[in-house]
């Protein structure tokens, strides 16, 4: 079944993924990974597991605490080590199995795996000749731990021990790896969009004035679930009217009111990799001549950008294409007012629209990767085929702007697609989640 076969990427992904990483280090280096943490939620609770992304691109592996070792020898023959939790009868019947090192060798395709009480006993070892060590600058923790082996090889330098003495960070590698995705990891984010596109149906289905907030995001979730995407890959938003005025509202404990706007941000995660889709639609199922008004608007916004994606084309001209286009529309609906390319050198519709065109999208909902941008913030990077991105412009109306005719206050409306540039153009990925007012009415008249 092709939704059975894409919930994961097949192991020998996660080894040409290694490879990719291998490619790129020179001879006599090395580089560690670690695995994430447990979280505690309260006292002895802990949240609910997430890998760490970068070594779970490279591993698939989806332990906490774990260990990747990559090295490269002075002749450029590259192994792989895996430090992991040990086998504990007593604790895997309170907690949970674990794969232990034989399987992780097996299944994952390391060649050697220790247990991870051992790690302080080898990594000095490692390290101990090499030219050059990688790891991830941002992590902190980890890079004190790394710190301390290098400080035990130091210590032994009348004996002939000697510590990389160029550290490099393994992020400027792995970030533009994971942002050219392979036609498998674009696979699994079309079916992760196929999903959360079905999830949003069902919550327009289920809404109704008098529901709570948090009872649409239950209907999310549901749908997330039993269709294979256990876990949402960001806090569910369900903003109901001046809510959506909120840019990463997750209360979600208001009730819905008739005459309001509901504005959902929800996307299942599907074999760690995560969908990102919103979508705007009137709590009673019908749109008033303002919120047509209104979210024609941002659609007709959304359709100009996402037709225009092509290689080589920018966040930056994307943005210029829809912020032109969008204040002529607020221009037109009396929204804004003055002289329109004044308006629009100005920039007067970041007033209104408030956040960003869209960001990368893979395994993180804001996925890693430069975007080259300068000191305006404006993101000048050509798109290339590969990159998944998402395209949500929005248009928000707290209910306190004064500067606005009271019709418009309390409204907020984005639309968020997830598209892949294609070697054509691009593929919108969002195909079930309906936008248009038409669909979006019939669905919601059932
Ligand atoms: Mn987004």
């Amino acid at each position: 079944m092709l939704q059975q076969l894409l919930a994961k990427l097949p192991i020998s992904d996660f080894k040409q993924h290694r490879a990719n990483f291998f490619e790129q280090m020179p001879n006599n280096s090395i580089a560690l990974f670690k695995a994430g943490s447990e979280v505690t939620r309260s006292n002895d609770t802990e949240f609910g597991f997430c890998q760490e992304k970068n070594f779970f691109y490279l591993t698939g592996f989806n332990e906490p605490e774990a260990l990747l070792v990559m090295i490269k020898d002075e002749q450029g023959k590259e192994s792989t080590v895996l430090f992991s939790l040990e086998k504990d009868e007593l604790h895997e019947i309170w907690h949970g199995r674990r794969i232990g090192q034989e399987k992780a060798k097996q299944v994952y395709g390391f060649d050697s795996a220790y247990e991870l009480s051992e790690v302080d006993a080898f990594l000095p070892d490692y390290i101990n000749g090499k030219a050059q060590l990688f790891f991830a600058f941002a992590h902190h923790d980890f890079a004190s731990q790394v710190f301390s082996w290098i400080a035990q090889v130091k210590a032994t330098f009348r004996t002939g021990g000697k510590a990389p003495s160029i550290l490099k960070d393994s992020a400027e590698i792995i970030d533009e790896l994971r942002l050219i995705k392979s036609d498998n990891e674009i696979a699994i984010i079309r079916q992760a969009n196929i999903i959360s596109g079905k999830a949003h149906q069902r919550a327009m289905q289920k809404t109704a004035v008098g529901k709570f907030e948090y009872q649409i995001e239950a209907e999310i979730l549901h749908e997330f679930a039993r269709s294979g995407a256990r876990y949402a890959a960001y806090g569910t938003i369900v903003a109901g009217g001046d809510n959506a005025n909120i840019l990463h509202y997750t209360d979600n404990g208001d009730v819905l009111n008739d005459n309001e706007l509901l504005l959902i941000d929800a996307g299942g995660e599907l074999g760690g990799y995560a969908a990102d889709i919103t979508r705007t639609f009137p709590v009673n199922g019908k749109f008033s001549e303002e919120q047509k008004a209104l979210y024609q608007l941002v659609l007709d916004a959304k359709n100009l950008a996402v037709n225009a994606i092509k290689p080589g084309m920018s966040f930056a001209k994307l943005n210029e294409l829809t912020n032109e286009f969008l204040t002529k529309g607020l221009l037109d609906l009396g929204i804004l007012s003055g002289d329109l390319s004044e308006l629009i050198s100005e920039k007067v519709v970041k007033k209104y629209f408030i956040h960003g065109l869209g960001h990368w999208l893979g395994l993180d909902v804001h996925d890693v990767g430069s975007y080259h941008a300068n000191s305006e913030r404006e993101q000048h990077r050509p798109f290339e085929p590969g990159m998944v991105m998402t395209i949500e412009p929005g248009i928000y109306i707290p209910l306190n702007d004064t500067c606005v005719d009271e019709k418009w206050r309390g409204m907020g409306v984005r639309i968020e697609d997830n598209i892949v540039v294609t070697t054509q153009g691009f593929e919108n990925l969002t195909q079930d989640a309906p936008d248009t007012i038409a669909e979006i009415e019939a669905l919601m008249a059932k």
